[in-house]
């Protein structure tokens, strides 16, 4: 399965993802084709709808302390609901859809989710420090949300300023 990243403003990027009903072969390719091409691109975190997949469907790998990502710390999250939150937390995130930026987001500091795997079995997890910070950004996705929809009205307009001008230089290529 080849896929390619959706890179912001793409409004593919807006849709809202339909729930997973089919845990069949059509998602296993999915989710095998996805994990190679988070990896290849340095990302720890990949919603299916980021390849033009607009399904419940996430990837995350958080970089063990040596920086690796082994790929049995691999979480393929399907259905996700979050049934617990607590606390704050500001990390400076960034995402394969919106390359070369990062800005500082508040997320929750704590929660538990509940989720299927790949093969439609209910799991829960809980989640502090980066896994959360992840999974929040991921579960954005599923609801057509980026990370740059939560600046401040400056910092956003400073953002698409800088944002353009890349691309422009980025076509020049
Ligand atoms: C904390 C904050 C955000 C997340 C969501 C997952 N985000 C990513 O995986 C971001 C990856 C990323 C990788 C980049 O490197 C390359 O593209 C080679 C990158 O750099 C450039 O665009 C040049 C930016 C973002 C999880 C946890
Ligand atoms: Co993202």
């Amino acid at each position: 399965m080849n896929l390619s990243i959706v890179e912001y403003p793409d409004k593919r990027l807006r849709e809202i993802s339909q729930e997973v009903s089919s845990f069949d072969a059509d998602l296993h390719r999915l989710l095998d084709a996805m994990y190679p091409l988070m990896i290849e691109t340095n990302g720890i975190g990949l919603a299916a709808i980021q390849v033009a997949h607009p399904i419940r469907a996430l990837i995350l790998n958080i970089p063990n302390e040596e920086g690796e990502q082994p790929d049995e710390n691999l979480l393929e999250i399907i259905n996700p609901v979050i049934t617990h939150k607590e606390g704050e937390t500001v990390y400076q995130e960034g995402c394969l859809s919106v390359p070369k930026f990062y800005e500082d987001v508040s997320r929750y500091e704590r929660l538990i989710l509940n989720y299927q795997d790949r093969d439609g079995n209910t799991q829960t997890l809980e989640a502090d420090g980066l896994l959360s910070i992840a999974i929040q950004h991921e579960m954005d996705h599923l609801e057509g949300i980026l990370f740059i929809d939560k600046l401040s009205y400056s910092r956003r307009k400073k953002f698409e300023k800088e944002y353009k001008r890349m691309q422009k230089e980025r076509k020049k290529v």
